[in-house]
């Protein structure tokens, strides 16, 4: 009887798009969005080495230079989620899928160690106003080795490139200080987890300040500084990776 519901799920995880279903990922695991046949962004499921995981998959169409399955790390958008968070929170992840969220370095690590990933950064300011960053290649190390980030290969899109100065960093949160600082960046200053060197250019992380709420001056809110070599916080950053296949 349970192999027979087994063998029926799994059948029905043949036509995902007829079913208009997640697949079941019982049946054909999906290392990460591109294995998911789905025209449309949202949640779904993939699996990694420590099991299956949500992320939010953004699908963008064929006619657009971007387009693809890609798989949602980091995004900011509104402010719902607290990302002031210790060490385990950076680990393994926090927030909403559907909305804020942090996917987990831990994660982030296992889904870049199996496949080659570009990784490709989206702004947007209060007014309005779009640019990215896009990078060849982007890969995490293991815990052992401080999930040190690898990142090159830089393609502007209008927001220059404030992730380079990180490349080769270990990741630091309040309560574990891997930075190049002789201060603690994520707890003196800059309140979030990232590859923090001494301290950054980028802080995507950081506080989320409504744009009548900041001007810029306290170095603390969610940062791309090449972007108009400003500190003012962004209204949206998504950090997002695509398999190259
Ligand atoms: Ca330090």
């Amino acid at each position: 009887m349970i192999t027979n519901m087994i063998v029926l799920l799994c059948l029905s995880a043949l036509f995902p798009v007829m079913m208009g279903t997640d697949v079941n990922p019982e049946c054909f695991p999906a290392t990460d969005c591109s294995d998911i046949a789905v025209n449309n962004s949202g949640v779904y499921t993939i699996t990694l080495k420590d099991g299956p995981v949500q992320v939010y998959c953004d699908v963008v169409s064929g006619e657009q230079k971007d387009q693809g399955h890609w798989t949602v790390i980091l995004r900011r958008m509104d402010g719902e989620v607290n990302f002031f968070r210790p060490w385990e929170s950076y680990k393994k992840g926090f927030g909403n899928k559907a909305g804020e969220y942090w996917l987990g370095v831990e994660y982030i690590h296992q889904l870049t160690r199996r496949y080659r990933y570009k990784l490709r950064v989206d702004l947007e300011d209060f007014q309005g106003q779009k640019a990215f960053a896009l990078y060849e290649s982007f890969s995490v190390g293991s815990e052992a080795d401080g999930y040190k980030l690898q990142v090159s290969g830089f393609v502007d899109g209008g927001a220059g490139d404030s992730l380079s100065p990180h490349n080769g960093m270990k990741f630091s949160t309040f309560d574990k200080d891997q930075d190049l600082s002789e201060k603690n960046c994520a707890k003196i200053y800059y309140l979030g987890g990232f590859w923090y060197k001494s301290c950054y250019a980028t802080n995507p992380t950081g506080l989320y300040f409504w744009a009548k709420d900041h001007d810029g001056s306290f170095d603390i809110g969610a940062t791309w500084y090449t972007w108009k070599k400003s500190w003012n916080s962004l209204k949206s950053i998504t950090m997002k990776i695509g398999r190259v296949m």
